[in-house]
């Protein structure tokens, strides 16, 4: 059977060779995963990063409860692709949370059945070691069970470096204060000749992986991202998506792949134009494809949107995020697709099965919390199922 669709999708003795590897389990190179950028039909590569997806996760789509809390959307470094960086200039239009802020923020969820809290915003000098030390402390203080997934190597490399202390000693200090996971934000594009132009003047990709690896030793899971869609080539996502699949060998501490589309609204960027939905799909595809010791690829559906998410099921992601009111403003503020990004779990598993998918939530480890069938999601009523999945009060 894979035989024949093989044989009837592969058109090029090339794309017979990455056809048989990914058929076998086999690691394709990066040559190969430039060719499935570049010149591979997309129907051939969609069949492939399906292929990948079942053989991992068959038709399971996860999703998780979670709110936000951004700190602050001031930042002292200036990355061009950011809307937070002009702030600094700019202070009236921004926001510096205290601890009681925050602390309120996570008492606001007191009620509702979330899982996780995700901290991660602009790096400002006041946001030090003590001050997160403090606010994980008194976080699970307040709520033990909730699990703290906080802060990039961009936040990590800032405040070490401002402490003076290695990165082994601030990342362990962290922990001992409860932080449970990294998320993966930071990464944008590795390559230099890339980030140099987008993001230079923030930990570079060497500190970014350095710091993942740290954490993976202490035994923590983290999560890595892709900013694409702007000036980078395809053979900087290539790059990039190398040097993970290479630490992820070494530690096998990343959960997941979320691929960043870049929005174009209001920052030194807007210049660009943002690449098409059959591109954001190719995407998904090599991603799936190319990391093959990954075991979920994650689309940030409110920056694609609705219909994008469903599709891309079906291009290698087996796992949604983003259920929420207004959550990341860092997106609202780049121009997300969803003018309201609010779903209600009910809603969300309606979105998965509707694509021939069976609903997950799980929690941040990928643990199972609750499965949702065509039936329970069809019923007239259920408060829980009505909740939003995700939220945030600011
Ligand atoms: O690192 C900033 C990106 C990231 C823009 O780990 C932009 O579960 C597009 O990493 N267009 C932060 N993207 C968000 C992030 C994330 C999101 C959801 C889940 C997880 C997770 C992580 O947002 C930044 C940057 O790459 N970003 N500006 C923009 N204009
Ligand atoms: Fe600051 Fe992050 Fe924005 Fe860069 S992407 S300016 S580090 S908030």
């Amino acid at each position: 059977m894979q035989e024949s669709i093989m044989n009837s999708l592969a058109q090029s003795a090339q794309e017979r060779a990455i056809a048989e590897k990914v058929y076998a389990g086999e690691r394709i190179s990066d040559e190969e995963g430039l060719y499935l950028f570049e010149e591979a039909p997309l129907g051939f590569t969609a069949s492939l990063a399906n292929f990948v997806r079942e053989q991992k996760q068959g038709n399971k789509t996860f999703f998780n409860r979670n709110f936000h809390i951004e700190p602050t959307n001031v930042c002292i470094y200036t990355c061009a692709f950011c809307s937070y960086s002009r702030l600094i200039k700019n202070r009236e239009d921004g926001w510096e949370y205290t601890m009681e802020d925050m602390l309120n923020m996570v008492k606001a969820y007191d009620d509702q059945p979330v899982t996780e809290v995700h901290i991660v915003g602009g790096v400002l000098p006041q946001y030090d070691v003590t001050f997160y030390e403090n606010l994980f402390r008194r976080i699970k203080a307040h709520r033990p069970e909730l699990h703290i997934k906080a802060l990039t190597p961009v936040e990590y490399h800032y405040i070490f470096k401002k402490e003076k202390i290695s990165y082994e000693e601030g990342m362990k200090r962290m922990k001992d204060a409860g932080l449970d996971s990294m998320p993966g934000g930071g990464a944008e594009i590795f390559h230099p000749e890339i980030r140099d132009k987008i993001a230079k003047d923030k930990c570079n990709a060497d500190q970014w992986l350095q710091i993942h690896e740290i954490w993976h030793e202490l035994g923590g899971r983290s999560n890595a991202t892709i900013l694409y869609g702007h000036i980078e080539k395809y053979e900087h996502r290539i790059h990039h998506m190398s040097r993970l699949r290479e630490l992820q060998d070494t530690t096998g501490g990343f959960q997941t792949f979320i691929p960043l589309k870049f929005r174009n609204k209001d920052n030194e960027m807007s210049y660009l134009p943002e690449v098409s939905v059959i591109e954001d799909l190719k995407n998904y595809a090599v991603s799936r494809i190319y990391l093959d010791n990954f075991d979920h690829i994650k689309a940030y559906w409110p920056m694609i949107g609705r219909t994008t998410a469903q599709m891309s099921l079906a291009y290698g992601v087996d796992d949604l995020d983003g259920t929420i009111d207004d959550t990341t403003k860092i997106y609202s503020m780049a121009g997300s697709e969803e003018r309201n990004p609010s779903l209600t779990t009910r809603q969300l598993a309606q979105l998965i099965l509707q694509t021939g998918r069976e609903p997950i939530e799980r929690d941040t480890l990928y643990h199972v919390v609750k499965t949702y069938t065509e039936a329970e999601v069809s019923e007239s009523f259920n408060g829980y199922l009505d909740l939003p999945v995700t939220n945030n009060p600011v």
